[in-house]
């Protein structure tokens, strides 16, 4: 299938940014592409393993080859760092997977065993539950230093990518450990039908900071991946399924309303039995997650709440002078005069360039074929162009959405937007079924493709 203009759009988006990434931030973590530096993180070359799979999706075989030379002869994974164990295992550890499915290359599988293994020490902790941080180097794991809490999605969230390494090695360890912190969390009190909160102790293997219920940050993808797990596996481990189906009930009873003027559908918040109309970008993973869900055989009030969703998360970008979503919004629930649907409050007005909303575009568009999502998509590219792109190369995080005379650049280029934001792009663009077929693969939330273990 040809590559068609939209997509070459794309591809030069991605070579700009891969640019800046080039000359001024090689091998670190992130590019800070206004005082051309770089950021470090975890001192891991983040931005391109984060990478390498688009490239090989976008066709980019030069940049590819350049990005492998550096995978071979200069990662290392022996080093006295500490790493955040989500972060490292959805970013690096799933991107080293997928780039090996994809190009079919050893020199990634060796890559995603070593930190494969350099991660599993997180798992000693009395609960089981994984503490959020390891020492890759020295072996050691502990939590952050004012807590012994963990994050609930970020214990939850690296599922898929430790069970393809035991397929993959034949080794079980992998899998064992995160199919206990699975089940531990699935017979564990204080949710609120299927909503968990939003922290777990490591001792106590209890959730803590009860009675807040939220699909945003710090909750996201405990979601995403009980249903995706759940495909990967062959749609065979019922738990999963029956947790997602029972938590989406969940977001119906507890956390739907409608913003006015427009009736607009949104994922608001709970804290103590009180509604809040706050939703973050972040849950507009949502709509894809649900569309996925309908399309894997759940019923079509699935389907529904997905195009209710993706509507209002379009309006989160279209309602805004810059064209682009803040990072939080606030809805109204009552028609005011010259008010929006979307307020946002002074904190809130930043953009770090992330995926959710083109993402759930690109499941919208594959599942229903009504072009009006690409067309959504093409609109947020053009602002991004307009609002984010840096002349000397590379994309930048923005602090104000709603001043398009000045978005007050913030000098940082987050690596998922090349591992996510323009893979999805490039995609949502594309008529071919057969690039990424979902019934064959299933993408991490760092948008990393794995095998579907069973495929359709
Ligand atoms: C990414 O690292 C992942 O998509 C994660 O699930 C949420 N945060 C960022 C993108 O917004």
């Amino acid at each position: 299938v040809p590559i068609n203009e939209r997509q070459m759009t794309v591809i030069e988006a991605f070579r700009h940014a891969w640019k800046g990434y080039k000359d001024f931030a090689w091998g670190h973590d992130e590019l800070k592409p206004l005082s051309k530096s770089y950021s470090e993180w975890f001192g891991l070359g983040l931005t391109l393993i984060d990478a390498l799979d688009t490239m090989w999706i976008l066709g980019l075989k030069e940049e590819f080859e350049e990005a492998r030379k550096w995978v071979a002869d200069d990662l290392a994974f022996d080093k006295n760092v500490d790493v955040n164990l989500f972060e490292s295992t959805i970013r690096i550890l799933g991107g080293l997977l997928s780039t090996y499915h994809l190009s079919g290359d050893n020199l990634f599988l060796e890559k995603a065993k070593d930190i494969g293994n350099r991660l599993m020490p997180a798992f000693k902790t009395p609960s089981k539950v994984p503490y959020s941080d390891v020492n890759i180097g020295r072996g050691t794991a502990h939590p952050p230093r004012w807590t012994s809490d963990s994050t609930v999605a970020e214990v939850t969230s690296i599922q898929l990518e430790f069970r393809e390494l035991s397929r993959l090695t034949g080794d079980d360890k992998y899998q064992k450990a995160v199919d206990e912190v699975m089940k531990h969390v699935h017979n564990l009190s204080g949710k609120n039908d299927g909503l968990v909160p939003m922290f777990i102790n490591t001792n106590s293997g209890q959730f803590t900071h009860l009675g807040v219920y939220t699909l945003g940050a710090r909750a996201d993808s405990y979601y995403e991946y009980l249903l995706k797990q759940w495909i990967q596996g062959g749609k065979t481990e019922n738990e999963l399924l029956e947790d997602y189906v029972r938590a989406i009930e969940g977001v119906k009873k507890h956390l739907l309303q409608r913003s006015q003027p427009k009736k607009l559908t949104f994922v608001g918040e709970l804290a103590h039995g009180h509604f809040s109309a706050k939703m973050d970008h972040l849950v507009c993973f949502l709509p894809g997650t649900l569309a996925l869900g309908a399309h894997n055989g759940l019923t079509a009030d699935h389907m529904k709440l997905a195009e209710a969703l993706i509507e209002t998360c379009y309006q989160m970008y279209a309602q805004v002078e810059t064209g682009l979503s803040p990072e939080i919004v606030h809805f109204n629930l009552h028609a005011q005069k010259g008010h929006r649907d979307v307020e946002i409050k002074p904190a809130d007005r930043h953009n770090l360039l992330r995926p959710e909303t083109v993402e759930s575009l690109f499941y919208m568009y594959r599942f229903t074929g009504n072009k009006k999502y690409q067309d959504w998509g093409w609109e947020i590219l053009q602002n991004f162009n307009k609002y984010t792109r840096v002349p000397t190369g590379g994309y930048t995080s923005i602090n104000n959405v709603q001043n398009p005379s000045n978005p007050e650049p913030r000098d940082k280029m987050e690596s998922f937007f090349l591992g996510e934001t323009l893979k999805y792009m490039f995609l949502l663009f594309s008529d071919d079924i057969d690039l990424i077929n979902l019934d064959k693969y299933v993408f991490n939330t760092e948008a990393h493709p794995l095998p579907i273990w069973v495929p359709a």
